[in-house]
């Protein structure tokens, strides 16, 4: 790469552009909290976000530790971007080793603690250890209080936000957690204030189980910026530039929902647990009807492309309705009406958990009861899924403590032959996208470094345009392309990436503003080597864990897919080839330097600079030279 990142000098202290160089440490065993400082090397090394979540996560949680435990570590970290007037920059990313899946897990949120944090002149937050009690947190830049939640315990997001905004104003960064995360869910969530909700694998159950409520942050200091005004005018003219697009009206109108009509009409869109991949009643769902009951946009902070689309429930409180909610809390369990499932989104934004993998669980029961394992209850059936929900919730009863374990281990309790109908991968129930017929998605879906999610690689639409059917080495290096732009670049930066993928904002606008806010030259090149260096240090986490439990199977999507053609729909008969999945997983492996077991070489670990890594590792799993 070959730069030197530019540094100024402040009160005799070496300070860094982009980055103020600070990472908060919350001690909950002991209510201690302390800064550690890190330099440029790791700045370059990893950018932040993600990239700084996965080292610290690596270097700082012991293998074998329970992600329950206090030896857990919660990071909520923000990028040399994240926070600048620039777009869509409100965006934080949140980790830990997942409860859920037993790797690393993470997930973004939209977040005015984005700006706070960085202006209080922290880069991230490491949470430490568990309290005894309920706690929340409060930062005000260098004053860190721990304070008592008692009183804030088992209150649902929506009322407990109310009650920090009585005391704090809405001028804060807030993260919380609803009774999901208190009551361990494994598929809680973190909450945001602007109504975003992120950490899909469990994040929200490793802080309720540190018993820490919520964080509140304010800060009022300068960002360390290499060229506040170039920068200003950079992002100023990026801003102006969103709204001129040929894609912006329709995306204003109708947000992420503008895929479910594509979705139904391709094959793609998640019905009964992913059996089907159209939906007969997907008219009553789609953007067009949410259009005609939308009232209200919400969105992230410093963002003008806001797609929060908002609708009124059956209870007249809002409910945001993002694809994925409504595709699984909709086809995905068989409801047909738009504002019931609106109830059903949220009442798992209000309890904070997953709803990609709340619709999941719901629906394995349903295919589970259909098939005399379980009496949990049948498709469509909307009481009974307000009642599940809340059983899960709470854990309570048999029933409701059993789903609240998530699919997988749901799956494992019923019987190894339930996992074929389990729609997960690494234990992450797989969001809103059937791939009976779309190879490069699925092997998108089962390389992420978290599970199943989109987030990394959506190349779905690309796949479907272009040649659907082939296994060819084209998908595998599109998958590469992908998650290097979207699980590599953003997750760091960190900033939203729907600029980018829905309005088309080009990529190079980024290391312009990187270049003004840290003054150092990057290039997308350069940006790549560190999303490869992030990819192969998250995938030497999962294999430390799982040692000689790791195999190549790792990445395979579930059974369904290859099995059970799809029974309906245009593309009646349609299933995935193993064999030629097995093969474009090779060429996956091959294009990224690691061997066939999906381990990366050694010599990859030392190209990458991860020499120290790959000693760890060799320790656990003998790797290939
Ligand atoms: C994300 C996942 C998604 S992805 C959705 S809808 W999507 C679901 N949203 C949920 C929700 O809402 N409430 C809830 N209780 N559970 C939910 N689970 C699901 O979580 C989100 C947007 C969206 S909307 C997407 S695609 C993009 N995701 C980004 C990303 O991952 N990285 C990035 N740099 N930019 C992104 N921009 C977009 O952000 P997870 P958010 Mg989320 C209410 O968290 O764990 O990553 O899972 O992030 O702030 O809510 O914004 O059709
Ligand atoms: Fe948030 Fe949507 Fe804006 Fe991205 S585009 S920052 S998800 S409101």
């Amino acid at each position: 790469m070959g730069f030197q990142l530019p540094q100024k000098t402040i009160n005799g202290a070496i300070m860094m552009y982009g980055w103020n160089g600070k990472i908060l440490r919350i001690n909950l065993d002991n209510n201690t909290t302390k800064v550690t400082t890190f330099d440029e090397e790791f700045a370059r090394m990893y950018i932040g976000g993600r990239g700084f979540a996965a080292r610290i996560i690596w270097n700082e949680v012991p293998p074998g530790t329970d992600p329950l435990s206090p030896a857990n570590k919660l990071v909520i970290a923000t990028g040399p971007l994240s926070g600048l007037p620039l777009p869509s920059s409100g965006k934080v990313v949140v980790a830990a080793k997942s409860p859920l899946t037993g790797g690393y897990g993470d997930g973004n949120v939209g977040t005015k603690l984005a700006e706070h944090l960085k202006r209080a002149g922290y880069d991230a937050i490491v949470v430490e250890g568990a309290a005894k009690d309920p706690v929340y947190v409060y930062i005000e830049n260098d004053k860190v209080e721990i304070l008592s939640a008692e009183k804030l315990w088992g209150l649902p997001v929506d009322d407990l936000e109310a009650e920090l905004k009585k005391e704090y104003g809405r001028n804060v960064g807030m993260l919380s957690i609803g009774p999901g995360g208190e009551n361990l869910v494994k598929f809680a969530v973190i909450r945001a204030m602007e109504g975003r909700s992120g950490g899909r694998p469990g994040i929200g159950a490793v802080m309720g189980s540190k018993k820490l409520k919520a964080i509140v942050t304010k800060g009022t200091n300068e960002m360390p910026l290499a060229d506040g005004a170039s920068l200003k005018e950079i992002g100023k003219e990026a801003y102006n530039s969103i709204p001129k697009r040929e894609l912006y009206p329709i995306w204003m109108r109708q947000g992420t929902m503008m895929v479910f009509e594509w979705c139904n009409e391709t094959s793609t869109l998640p019905t009964y647990n992913f059996r089907e991949g159209v939906f007969e009643y997907s008219k009553e769902l789609d953007a067009n009807k949410m259009e005609t009951l939308k009232v209200k946009t919400l969105g992230c902070p410093l963002c003008n492309m806001r797609c929060g689309h908002s609708i009124k429930d059956e209870n007249d409180d809002l409910s945001e309705l993002d694809y994925e909610n409504v595709g699984m809390l909709g086809p995905n369990i068989g409801m047909k009406n738009l504002t019931q499932v609106g109830t059903l989104i949220r009442m798992a934004d209000d309890y904070g958990v997953d709803t990609i993998s709340l619709g999941s669980v719901l629906a394995f029961a349903a295919e589970s009861s259909e098939k005399g394992y379980l009496d949990a209850w049948k498709w469509g059936d909307v009481e009974k899924a307000k009642e599940l929900i809340k059983k899960i919730v709470y854990r309570e009863g048999e029933l409701g403590n059993l789903l609240a374990e998530g699919t997988v281990n749901v799956a494992k309790k019923l019987g190894e032959e339930t996992l074929k109908w389990a729609m997960q991968i690494k234990g992450l129930d797989i969001s809103a996208y059937n791939c009976h017929l779309c190879p490069g998605m699925a092997l998108a879906f089962s390389t992420s470094p978290i599970g199943a999610h989109h987030k990394d690689a959506w190349v779905i639409a690309w796949e479907v345009q272009t040649n659907r059917e082939s296994y060819g080495k084209e998908k595998a290096e599109k998958v590469i392309e992908f998650q290097r732009i979207r699980g590599g670049m953003f997750e760091s930066l960190t900033t939203c990436r729907l600029p980018w993928i829905e309005v088309g904002l080009e990529l190079d606008w980024y290391p312009r503003l990187l270049k003004a806010a840290t003054g150092m030259d990057w290039t997308l090149d350069d940006i790549w080597v560190v999303a490869d260096r992030i990819y192969a240090l998250i995938r030497a986490f999962w294999v430390r864990e799982l040692k000689d439990k790791w195999s190549r199977t790792m990445d395979y999507p579930p059974a369904r897919w290859f099995e059970e053609p799809l029974p309906s729909g245009p593309l009646k008969g349609s299933h995935l080839d193993k064999e030629k999945y097995d093969q474009l997983l090779s060429q996956y492996y091959a294009l990224r330097g690691w061997d066939e077991r999906g381990i990366p070489t050694r010599s990859t670990f030392e190209k990458l600079g991860l020499k120290d890594v790959a000693d760890e590792l060799e320790k656990y799993v003998q790797l290939t030279p």
